[in-house]
């Protein structure tokens, strides 16, 4: 089942929350830096130990004080013109959530809307990657049970409305 709403995702009781992560996994701004302040200090501890992440790929933590049991830090690419393989490297930082949260038995996932603030990828096209990966894994069996699309703001909950609603 795929959810859509507008909010804070460090407010979300899921199991695991996606973080739209940079390669040294070691925090930032956006999301990432709401994540890291609303889990505290011992969120970039255990971050430390991961040695960083490939744009593409993800690596999970726990969720220390947030509501979540885990994060996944996802790690988007920048958007740089669109021909630089920029969807499937947003595609493939999608799946891999989905596929760790798999491997650990998670039915409950929460992702924003990965590269679309600091790292420029177009809101449309961006949504139009992870609505169509978020599907293709959900017609695979796992322990999945449930998608939530956080949405920051009206632009992109608008766009996910449209799409989540013409394909139900
Ligand atoms: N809850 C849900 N979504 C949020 C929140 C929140 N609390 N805060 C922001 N967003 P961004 P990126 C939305 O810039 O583009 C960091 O410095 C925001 O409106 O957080 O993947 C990392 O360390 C936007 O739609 O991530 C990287 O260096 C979406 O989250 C870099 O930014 C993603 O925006 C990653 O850039």
């Amino acid at each position: 089942m795929i959810r859509v709403i507008q909010g804070d995702i460090t407010k979300q009781a899921v199991d695991a929350i996606v973080n739209a992560a940079n390669t040294s996994l070691l925090g930032g701004g956006g999301v990432d830096g709401a994540i890291h302040r609303a889990a505290g200090p011992d969120l970039v501890f255990e971050c430390r130990m991961l040695h960083g992440c490939k744009t593409g790929d993800a690596k999970i933590t726990k969720g220390y004080r947030l509501p979540a049991e885990h994060v996944i830090h996802a790690v988007g690419p920048v958007w740089r013109g669109g021909s630089h393989g920029e969807p499937n490297l947003l595609a493939s930082c999608y799946r891999r959530a989905l596929e760790i949260a798999a491997e650990n038995n998670l039915t409950s996932i929460a992702f924003p809307n990965i590269s679309t603030g600091i790292y420029g990828y177009p809101k449309d096209k961006a949504a139009d990657v992870a609505i169509a990966t978020v599907n293709q894994f959900l017609e695979q069996p796992s322990t999945i049970q449930e998608v939530t699309f956080v949405c920051f703001d009206m632009e992109n909950l608008t766009l996910y409305q449209d799409r989540i609603h013409a394909s139900q």
